[in-house]
């Protein structure tokens, strides 16, 4: 973990811990940055027995002199922003100076969310079981090439008339389809312009900001968000984020080429969550995942939904590190199994009597799937806090050897609790 830049993202489908993991890392890195999603996220950071929940702003700005950045790749709610900065400023962070949020990044706007919320419960449309944040439809946007951009946010004119246009738009749509009531164009403007203002200094060139950092011999982390089986490609598709969760999206996300990405590291939990709709192979249903979800605290960090459960899934891990790339991998909530006398590990999927590790693409596919279960023993015994691997009982040490020999990819740290301190560097 000493090349100069690190991607840092998930394995899964997010709430893997990330957000403790680039917390302890941010110490090696001179910037973090974020490149995809929006305040879909909630990064949860303990320092010294005070929470943090950030959503937009990247965790290394928790660490005093590490610039975070905002990348183009995000999308950016100027409002929840605002809001957000209010938040981590009341709390004692620097902010002004030490946060950047990229002029090119794409701007949500209240019909996003009102599109969204619409289609979600229209009859007859897939319900993705999403945050409800306006992400999709602003990912549409960007990609329909009729988004507003957060420099154009900047330009009072051209938000006027593309308030206009958009609102002129999108309530015939959302009326049409949905009966949705109409939103006022002049209202959104007033509020978004004032927004604008504020927003402002924070506006730059991020990526010429990045580029420079490594220029001059600085390091940058990237922080992910969401998770590997959440993207928009290589996800568990119709069922995922509308952004580039992978290692290839922090290029895509921040304008830092693909020769500058030093490593990967993809955080993955002692076992798996989904929170939201779709295929899972190795959800429980029995009444042992009501206790994960109980111990480990199993709810969204935003929405505070009770996430799903299930064990670890090999075939999954593996495909993640195939398609990041991944070198390194961090676990994370090993104690939350410190009870059980037995875990489960899927070692292979089932599919119409055949054994495979190859994820299906399809949704029909990811649901016929049998996981193939091996039985590694419990440790019943408390790993909360340990920070030395050779104090961890033997059983636990197994348990990881064996995802480390399973999946491919070496584990360079693991996380014992959610404090800073609680972290083991692994031999
Ligand atoms: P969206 O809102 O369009 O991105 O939703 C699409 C799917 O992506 C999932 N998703 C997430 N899954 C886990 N954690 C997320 N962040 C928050 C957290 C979520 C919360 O950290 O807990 O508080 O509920 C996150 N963001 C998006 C989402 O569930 C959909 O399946
Ligand atoms: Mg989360």
């Amino acid at each position: 973990m000493r090349a100069k830049t690190a991607v840092v993202l998930g394995a899964q489908w997010g709430d893997e811990g990330k957000g403790k993991i680039v917390d302890v890392l941010s110490e090696r890195f001179s910037a973090v940055a974020r490149y995809a999603g929006g305040h879909n996220a909630g990064h949860t950071v303990i320092i010294g027995g005070q929470k943090f929940v950030l959503q937009l702003i990247p965790c290394g700005v928790l660490r005093k002199g590490c610039q975070g950045v905002i990348g183009n790749g995000v999308v950016l709610d100027p409002i929840a922003f605002l809001k957000e900065v209010a938040r981590v400023k009341e709390l004692g962070v620097e902010v002004d100076g030490a946060l950047k949020v990229s002029n090119r990044a794409q701007v949500i706007l209240p019909y996003h969310r009102m599109i969204e919320l619409a289609a979600e419960s229209a009859p007859g449309r897939q319900k993705i079981g999403t945050t409800s944040r306006g992400i999709g439809p602003a990912y549409e946007d960007k990609m329909a090439r009729g988004g507003l951009r957060v420099v154009d946010l900047l330009r009072p004119d051209l938000l006027k008339t593309h308030i206009e246009a958009a609102c002129a738009e999108k309530n015939n749509i959302a009326h049409a389809l949905f009966g949705t009531d109409p939103l006022d164009p002049a209202k959104i403007y007033d509020e978004y312009s004032a927004a604008a203002e504020q927003v402002r200094p924070f506006v730059t060139d991020t990526a010429r900001l990045l580029n420079g950092i490594l220029r001059e011999g600085g390091s940058v982390m990237f922080e992910g968000a969401q998770g590997t089986m959440l993207d928009i490609d290589h996800g568990t598709y119709p069922f995922v984020t509308s952004s580039s969760a992978t290692a290839g999206g922090a290029c895509i996300g921040t304008g830092v080429g693909p020769t500058a990405i030093g490593t990967v590291i993809a955080v993955t939990k002692a076992y798996v969550t989904r929170v939201g709709e779709g295929p899972f192979p190795t959800e429980i249903h029995e009444p042992i995942g009501e206790h994960l979800r109980a111990r480990g605290n199993e709810y969204g960090a935003v929405t505070g939904r009770p996430r799903r459960v299930g064990w670890l899934d090999i075939p999954l891990l593996r495909y993640s590190n195939q398609v990041n790339g991944a070198e390194w991998l961090v676990i994370t909530k090993m104690d939350v199994l410190d009870e059980l006398a037995e875990i489960p590990i899927c070692v292979g999927y089932q599919i119409d009597g055949k054994v495979t590790d190859e994820v299906p693409a399809d949704v029909q596919g990811l649901e016929r799937i049998k996981p193939v279960y091996t039985k590694l023993k419990g440790w019943q015994s408390s790993t909360e806090g340990i920070t030395n691997f050779d104090k961890l009982p033997a059983a636990a040490r197994e348990y990881l050897r064996f995802q480390e020999r399973e999946s491919g990819a070496k584990i360079g740290m693991v996380s014992t609790g959610p404090d800073r301190d609680q972290t083991m560097l692994l031999p």
